[in-house]
């Protein structure tokens, strides 16, 4: 068969071969939107090849965590979205006989290998920018249906019986046209492809839409999920919340690009739009993006642009107004589950909350308790940072040289802290010109530790995964990430040596 990364077909093949000869298989997943939607394209792979499992849920793949997964008597595990990164721990247990593991990840791995091995890495593909953990996962439901089907039934797989030209069409525009859909997803169904939608999610939850869109293996993930009927692509504008927010808050909103007198600014998007000659409101209630026809779509689009011209936003800036969107076809025309990078919010919420179970049902298609729950969630959620940001921004951070802090104890959650610091910077009292750096308590012994950094602090030499690492060992923690983002957790007690070498290697860093 042809998977939809060749390079990964032989690995995939292998792991796919190994699960179907598992009694019952224990999954284990990273707790965020990859992780999640990782779990979810396994799971349902799983249950359709007939394999009985069990899913668990780490936010960190540890010593610890692992000891409790070999302790399990499940004698296949597969891992998704971590699992690679830990080889030399898994490796041992491994060794020991306590588990045969089963990876799908796009993490670096440790130097150590395993037989039944999913990493985009190890045949030379990016695995931060072309695959996520979700696209790995992907790639092995595919094989998993292909070998299954082979193993029971080989003729069930093409049950879609007499196809229409058009359920093969790809090119051809596709109205929500009943039977055409149905039967092409019929046949998605049988061989996996129906979950690329998730996959896409994944990848977009990762980060890897550089620069608008998904590249490389992501990019073929898409096309067969647009094959299949589950996925819609196009150029649209480059703002988060199409489906649901109501327009003047969609423009208002929208800072990546900024654009004077409607970003950030209530009344003048709420002018903008009035200068339009276009139908606001209906029934009383706001339009949303996702609703408008075409022409009105290309009548705000233009008239943005217009104005990002003529208030001097340079056209580089300009560019970044419009990027592919990925839409999930089958979800109603105004969920946050038709767009990849609302779902993709929308789960991120349930895992910052520790609600795995929460994000997982939504995945497999809970469509009422878990996405009532799920909704609940990203609203405490964004009650959260905004009060967090309030907080920052009365209490203002504490300036060293070329640092500046502030510690919010356990007034802000440990998972969010990094979020509201970068949100606060250019806030009153929270300067722009220097890193941000943002102390929360982890527990009774640890303190987590956010840095928040800006592309041009970036381009004059900033590194924070650099600063965080090196800082937090000096003084007994660990730590890493991003250039422009990065954490760390030290002991209790270890703040100000922290701050003060932190202060030492940026202050090298941007001489
Ligand atoms: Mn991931």
């Amino acid at each position: 068969m042809a998977g939809p990364v060749p390079e990964l077909e032989d690995r995939a093949v292998a792991c796919a071969e190994r699960l179907c000869d598992a009694d019952r298989v224990l999954l284990a997943s990273h707790i965020d939107a990859d992780g999640l939607t990782s779990a979810a394209i396994a799971a349902s792979a799983l249950e359709r090849a007939g394999i009985p499992f069990e899913t668990v849920f780490e936010k960190q793949l540890d010593e610890d965590a692992i000891a409790e997964i070999a302790a399990t008597d499940y004698e296949t595990v597969l891992f998704t979205d971590f699992g690679s990164g830990q080889l030399d721990i898994i490796g041992d247990h491994e060794a020991a006989g306590d588990l045969t593991p089963v990876i799908a990840d796009h993490h670096q791995p440790a130097d150590r290998e395993t037989e039944f091995h999913l990493n985009p890495l190890l045949v030379g593909i990016n695995g931060a920018a072309e695959l996520s953990g979700a696209g790995a996962s992907y790639v092995l439901a595919r094989a998993l249906a292909a070998v299954s089907s082979e193993a029971t039934s080989p003729s069930v797989a093409a049950d879609g019986g007499e196809e229409t030209d058009s359920s093969r069409s790809s090119s051809a525009p596709r109205s929500d046209g009943g039977i055409v859909t149905a039967s092409g997803v019929a046949n998605a169904r049988a061989d996996n492809r129906d979950l690329a939608a998730l996959a896409v999610v994944g990848a977009v939850g990762d980060m890897q839409a550089s620069g608008g869109e998904l590249h490389g293996a992501n990019q073929r993930i898409v096309d067969e999920g647009v094959d299949a009927g589950v996925l819609e692509t196009g150029k649209d504008l480059a703002l988060y919340g199409k489906q649901t927010r109501p327009l003047p808050k969609l423009l208002e909103y929208a800072t990546d690009v900024h654009i004077p007198g409607i970003s950030n600014d209530e009344n003048g998007a709420l002018r903008f739009l009035d200068g339009l000659d276009l139908e606001l409101k209906r029934d009383g209630e706001w339009r949303r993006w996702a609703g408008l026809t075409n022409e009105e779509k290309r009548t705000v689009a233009s008239a943005l642009v217009r104005r990002a011209v003529s208030s001097g936003v340079p056209a580089t800036k300009i560019d970044g107004l419009v990027s592919t969107a990925y839409v999930l076809s089958e979800e109603p025309v105004g969920s946050e589950l038709r767009d990849a990078s609302e779902f993709s919010t929308l789960l991120n919420a349930t895992a910052r909350y520790e609600r795995a179970d929460v994000g997982l049902a939504v995945c497999l298609g809970d469509r009422n308790e878990a996405l009532d729950r799920a909704r609940q969630l990203l609203r405490e959620h964004r009650r959260n940072l905004s009060n967090g940001i309030d907080l920052v921004t009365r209490e203002g951070a504490t300036q060293a040289e070329h640092v500046q802090w502030f510690h919010a104890s356990d007034e802000i959650r440990e998972t969010i802290v990094g979020i509201v610091a970068g949100m606060a910077m250019g806030n009153a009292g929270i300067s722009r010109s220097k890193p941000i750096i943002a102390f929360a308590e982890k527990n009774e012994d640890e303190v987590k530790v956010s840095a928040r950094g800006t592309h041009s602090l970036v381009r004059k030499g900033l590194d924070l995964s650099v600063v965080m690492g090196e800082a937090s060992r000096a003084v007994g923690g660990d730590g890493g990430g991003h250039d422009v983002a990065a954490g760390a957790t030290v002991p209790t007690g270890q703040e100000e040596a922290f701050i003060e070498r932190a202060d030492e290697i940026v202050g090298e860093q941007l001489s």
